[in-house]
């Protein structure tokens, strides 16, 4: 016999009309006849947020998505009311508010245009058996509306015409169709007329977001339970949406720039002999590689903070000398503790009580790798104060440099659902609730731990952390991965996807397993991957190693040449991609810009996935698909010059471009200063002593960044970095470079090594501050190539 304990289903419940309004500074509260109380808060004249109770009464008002440091002021609010409406007015946005029913629309302040409108707006379901309300809001989509975000979704990246989920979820070899996966990242933007706008829900429970699925006209999100509590970000340029959306949720610090490096990694490496043999391999096929992992069998029966010394007798010296050959080692650290007496984590845990409950108090048992285990409660500081401590061993006395928190959904193998049953009880950093709240912040909530730990013990060095599962927020502590991949041409585009949608979504620390985690990729698949890979901000080789080898020597000499190629590109851009980092985390900048990012007005680029530009200035197009000589694709407006060739080409159109396997379509926009260090097999294996910067000609104007420091601690927080400002403008006889530094760090080099590509004439006079110099002096060496020594502020190249 089934009991069927739920409630009637009642239907949908609405506000009724606003009975009272109060303001309270950036605050307005407006209260309906049926005890709805809308919440509305000013934080930018872009940023609006929303909050509901059906109750008379909010929440305690807390967050883990919203950053401390989150920029909050507006120039300009007024509220009036006519007898339809509220009416409130910000130097960007004006929303109205309606009398009847509570529902809103928003219209720009400068042209008065419909920006986003409530279809029904605001309802909700009472749930009877859980308690509480299933929040919902529903808006009308625009005409020829497009939608992107959601984190780590492997589908299209124009979400339009689907549905998704939020719930994290461990997915092995997840396809383009499988929702959810393992992040929840309830923030999408989206665009029409023109025009983008963002949606932050923050809400922690299973999230729904619905693009015009289930009916046409109609985009809806809502949740399984908590407040509707929503942000509004106004751009009206998406990238400003997304930067507002970084700014409200934060940015992480400077990685170390090895982290940018090339990673080596596989289901695993062990013992000690194996991981010489392979670290021993790239230095002697000249491959640069920074970091070596450790996948799980480096522990004792897999209990996190210890080691297999039949393995690793001496994990101290083994760290150590992989330290002098230049490899940071990273640790894999679980969140399951196995159920043992004799394991002193599990006993101290135990003990202090800080491991997860049921409802009714007997704890989360639950089968990981471990066995049995019990699970921290990520949620209570203490714990996470605990957690922070026990790295003390591994990074402090051992050396690891970077940890790798997998299986944090929560994970747990055989059971329903493959995680936490919904009635287990979370702290929620004093606000008590059960899995079905917690479960999506879990995983951050342990990445978090676990980055304290090492900014701690890593100190005065810089921390590496990298999870598998985040919300919104997550970037603030580290970077990620997509989990576990196939090796298929399908799953090489799904990568591409999902790096500009999590960029999108404010985590650009991010890549996929190159090559693939499950199956074996063969040669030419690998070396398409890698080509893709070295142009996403997090660039490491991992496979699930019950297959063939996948390191870059696994396939053949020919492979193993063009994976080599690659990799050096990346390493000769390090400075280029380091300032794009310090552009995403000063300035919110994504350091990945999808088509549509980049130029939204061109509507081209609305439905383009393949095509993303790295950093600002750098238009990359991986091959998908097997024994190709090139590929289509779609080039932006504007001028840009084939990598390869120098060869100039106009956008704003579809065209062939040529890319043997040894290849992959590059361009470089026009006007564009990339800066490059020599190829180096580790980072600091060299000392620096000269800068290239490939300057590419343009009639017009373009300016380019160059961002350095110590590339480690965090002096740079004082002030010790060099941010050279270039402005680049060109005619047809003459090409102007200013460059303006701030900060108090001096580069190490003397010179500056200017390679001047696409000049319309030859080179008569230089000028450097002013003065002429005489052509000789400065090794002008006829190949368009000049050396100077740096600190001047004015180049002029005349014809
Ligand atoms: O149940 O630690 O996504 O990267 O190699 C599999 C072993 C557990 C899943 C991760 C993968 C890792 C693997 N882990």
């Amino acid at each position: 016999m089934i009991l069927n304990t739920q409630l009637e289903y009642k239907g949908d419940l609405f506000p009724a009309t606003i009975k009272t309004y109060k303001k309270d500074v950036d605050v307005l509260h407006f209260s309906t006849t049926n005890n709805v109380i809308l919440q509305l808060t000013v934080l930018r004249d872009s940023v609006l947020r929303f909050r509901y109770t059906t109750v008379g009464k909010f929440e305690n008002d807390f967050s883990y998505a919203i950053d401390e440091n989150a920029s909050r002021g507006y120039n300009h609010l007024e509220i009036s009311d006519d007898d339809e409406k509220y009416i409130v007015t910000t130097s960007k946005l004006i929303c109205h508010i309606y009398k009847s029913d509570l529902r809103k629309s928003i219209f720009d302040a400068k042209d008065k245009s419909l920006i986003c409108e409530d279809e029904k707006g605001f309802h909700w379901e009472e749930s009877y058996e859980l308690g509480g309300d299933i929040v919902k809001m529903s808006k009308a989509a625009q005409n020829g509306e497009s939608y992107y975000g959601l984190g780590d979704k492997p589908n299209h990246l124009n979400l339009k015409g689907k549905r998704f989920e939020n719930w994290a979820t461990d997915s092995y070899a997840y396809g383009k169709d499988t929702d959810p996966i393992y992040k929840a990242i309830p923030f999408y933007t989206a665009l029409h007329d023109n025009k983008s706008y963002g949606i932050f829900f923050d809400n922690t429970f299973k999230t729904y977001f619905d693009f015009c699925h289930e009916r046409r006209n109609v985009t809806s999100f809502w949740a399984q339970g908590g407040e509707m509590n929503y942000y509004f970000i106004y751009g009206p340029k998406m990238i400003d949406v997304v930067s507002n959306y970084t700014d409200l949720t934060g940015t992480p610090e400077l990685p170390p720039l090895w982290a940018l490096g090339y990673h080596q990694c596989k289901w695993s490496y062990y013992p000690e002999s194996n991981v010489k043999e392979i670290t021993s391999k790239f230095r002697e096929l000249n491959i640069p590689c920074d970091a070596i992992y450790l996948d799980i069998d480096y522990m004792d029966g897999f209990r996190c903070f210890t080691w297999n010394k039949d393995y690793f007798p001496d994990p101290k010296r083994m760290v150590k000398e992989l330290a002098d050959d230049g490899f940071k080692t990273v640790a894999i650290i679980d969140p399951g503790i196995k159920i043992d007496m004799d394991y002193d984590v599990f006993r101290e845990g135990l003990e202090k009580d800080y491991f997860c409950k049921r409802a009714d108090g007997p704890y989360m048992k639950g089968k990981v790798w471990p066995g049995e285990c019990y699970f921290p409660d990520f949620t209570r500081p203490e714990v996470r104060k605990w957690w922070a401590g026990l790295f003390k061993e591994l990074i402090e006395d051992i050396g690891v440099k970077g940890v790798w928190n997998d299986m944090n959904e929560p994970a747990v193998m055989d059971v329903p659902g493959k995680t936490f049953p919904n009635d287990v009880r979370h702290d929620y950093d004093g606000n008590p609730c059960s899995h079905r709240k917690a479960h999506n912040i879990y995983g951050m909530q342990m990445a978090r731990a676990t980055y304290h730990g090492l900014k701690k013990f890593n100190y005065p060095k810089r921390p590496f952390v990298i999870t598998r599962s985040a919300y919104s927020g997550t970037q603030r502590y580290t970077s990620t991965w997509m989990g576990d991949n196939v090796a298929s041409w399908e799953h090489l585009q799904i990568a591409n996807i999902q790096a500009q949608r999590l960029a999108l979504s404010g985590f650009s620390f991010a890549g996929s397993d190159i090559g693939g985690f499950a199956e074996q990729p063969n040669g030419e698949l690998y070396a398409r991957w890698i080509q893709l890979g070295v142009f996403h901000p997090f660039c490491r080789t991992h496979s699930s190693g019950d297959h063939g080898d996948q390191e870059p020597w696994a396939f053949d000499d020919d492979i193993t040449n063009i994976v080599r190629k690659f990799i050096e590109i990346r390493y000769q851009l390090l400075p280029y991609l380091y300032t794009a980092f310090h552009q995403y985390s000063q300035d919110n900048v994504p350091m990945l810009k999808s088509l549509v990012l980049f130029d939204q007005d061109d509507s081209q680029t609305h439905y383009r996935t393949d095509e993303f530009v790295c950093g600002n200035q750098l238009l990359i197009c991986p091959v998908n698909e097997p024994n190709a000589k090139g590929r289509r694709m779609y080039i932006p407006k504007g001028e840009w010059y084939n990598f390869w060739t120098n060869e100039l080409v106009l956008g704003g159109k579809e065209t062939w471009v040529d890319a043997d396997l040894d290849s992959m379509p590059i361009f470089v926009k026009a006007g564009a200063i990339i800066p490059k260090y020599p190829v180096q097999q580790y980072v600091g294996e060299k000392s620096i002593d000269e800068l290239t910067l490939d300057v590419y000609y343009k009639h017009g104007k373009e300016d380019s960044e160059l961002y350095e420091d110590a590339n480690d601690g965090f002096d740079y927080k004082k002030g010790r970095y060099s941010l050279r400002k270039f402005n680049l403008s060109g005619n047809d006889n003459k090409l102007v470079i200013r460059i303006h530094k701030r900060g108090k760090y001096e580069t190490p080099y003397e010179t500056f090594k200017f390679n001047l590509i696409g000049l319309p004439f030859k080179v008569k006079s230089i000028k450097v501050d002013n003065e002429y110099i005489d052509l000789k002096d400065v090794k002008f060496n006829g190949d368009n190539s000049l050396v100077l020594s740096k600190g001047f502020t004015n180049l002029q190249i005349k014809g």
